[in-house]
């Protein structure tokens, strides 16, 4: 089997192609001659995801999968969510961290959570599967692993960081691996040999 990953996001490409390496095929955008900036214009986590593989659809006529995730605090109205990637207004990663801390403050209730929805289209038909992972956001930037906000989320039942944790760590227990293993038992399950 054989799936386009509809991402421009290198770090994800690396974290979903580690967890799937004996299980399928991942094509990226780039294998496709694909550099399209995909519109990402809806409101939930599923209407994005989902506008990721319709694109890809629409254009190519391909199988594909794409994942959209965001960082939702408790304090925040569950901002940044799906504006998680430009809540500042730009993708700098340092203004969005800094646009986070600022508003969350002093604020005693840190909680948040990553949340990620995966959409699939596969013969003709659309599914998603979703991870969620609960947490608290930190006062200050700890750690240089990972991406996006994984310096200032550590996870529930841990004392690291995202950004503290190896990959194979971070991997072990995150909202985009959650979402995956469930993306893979569909898999194993209706399209094995
Ligand atoms: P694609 O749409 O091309 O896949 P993107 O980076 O724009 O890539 P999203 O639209 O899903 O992805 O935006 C999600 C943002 O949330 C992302 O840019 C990160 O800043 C953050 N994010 C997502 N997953 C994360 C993770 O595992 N750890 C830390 N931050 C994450």
């Amino acid at each position: 089997l054989e799936l386009v990953f509809a991402t421009n996001n290198a770090h994800k490409m690396e974290e979903v192609q580690a967890m799937v390496a004996d299980l399928f095929v991942i094509k990226s955008l780039e294998d496709i001659g694909c550099q399209d900036d995909i519109p990402e214009t809806g409101v939930t986590f599923e209407e994005n995801a989902q506008q990721k593989t319709d694109y890809l659809v629409n254009k190519y006529g391909l199988y594909c999968f794409g994942d959209d995730s965001g960082l939702e605090v408790d304090a925040l109205n569950l901002e940044p969510g799906v504006y998680s990637a430009r809540y500042s207004g730009t993708r700098d990663m340092e203004k969005n961290i800094d646009l986070v801390l600022e508003r969350l403050g002093k604020n005693e209730n840190r909680k948040a959570r990553f949340r990620t929805v995966i959409s699939l289209y596969l013969n003709e038909q659309q599914h998603f599967f979703e991870g969620v992972i609960e947490g608290n956001i930190v006062a200050e930037r700890r750690g240089a692993a990972g991406f996006g906000y994984d310096p200032i989320f550590i996870p529930d039942g841990y004392d690291k960081t995202f950004a503290e944790m190896s990959a194979e760590q971070k991997n072990a227990i995150s909202h985009r691996s959650i979402a995956v293993a469930k993306l893979a038992d569909f898999l194993k399950e209706k399209y094995a040999k």
